[in-house]
């Protein structure tokens, strides 16, 4: 099953905004496989977004990721990359659609609240990044899941003990 990256960043910790925020992915219909608040080294947040190194906003980008704790995310779910940032809305607040978590959550561009991996690949390398194996749960057995998938997978040995 797909999984994707997701990261509330500092301000919406300090904000009282993740419970709401993971309340949402929860109610879709996704689901959770790896959680931890932490804090994000210099290193690490340079690689994370090394894709925009040597960009304007580079600098005050690190700084913020840096400057306050996180909650990354692992949400596992059928195409939970594409619609996990429909969910999140446009990266600028200001073309972020009202229901959107960016759009009613955030006006400020640099002050976005949450990141989401862009792609499968961008997903798993951003997984890597911030999760080792034992943080991560291979699948759980969730009593919902078929009234949530219409052809849920197989049902792992977790839900037949
Ligand atoms: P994304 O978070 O929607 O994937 P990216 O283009 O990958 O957007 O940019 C990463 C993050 O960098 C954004 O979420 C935002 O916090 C920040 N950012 C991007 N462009 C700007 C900018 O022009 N000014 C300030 N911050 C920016
Ligand atoms: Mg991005």
């Amino acid at each position: 099953m797909e999984r994707t990256f997701i990261a509330l960043k500092p301000d919406a910790v300090q904000r009282g905004l993740a419970g709401d925020i993971i309340s949402r992915f929860e109610r879709k219909g996704f689901k959770l496989v790896g959680m931890k608040l932490m804090q994000v080294s210099k290193s690490l947040a340079e690689e994370h977004y090394g894709e925009h190194k040597g960009k304007p906003f580079f600098g005050g980008l690190v700084d913020f990721i840096t400057s306050a704790p996180i909650v990354a995310m692992v949400w596992e779910g059928d195409n939970v990359v594409t619609t996990g940032r429909k969910m999140m809305g446009a990266t600028n607040p200001k073309d972020s659609e009202p229901g959107t978590i960016r759009g009613d959550f955030a006006v400020d561009m640099g002050r976005n609240i949450i990141h989401g991996s862009d792609s499968v690949a961008s997903a798993q390398r951003e997984i890597g990044l911030f999760f080792n194996d034992t943080e991560l749960l291979p699948s759980w057995c969730r009593s919902t899941e078929s009234w949530i998938y219409e052809n849920p997978e197989p049902v792992k040995t977790a839900c037949s003990v």
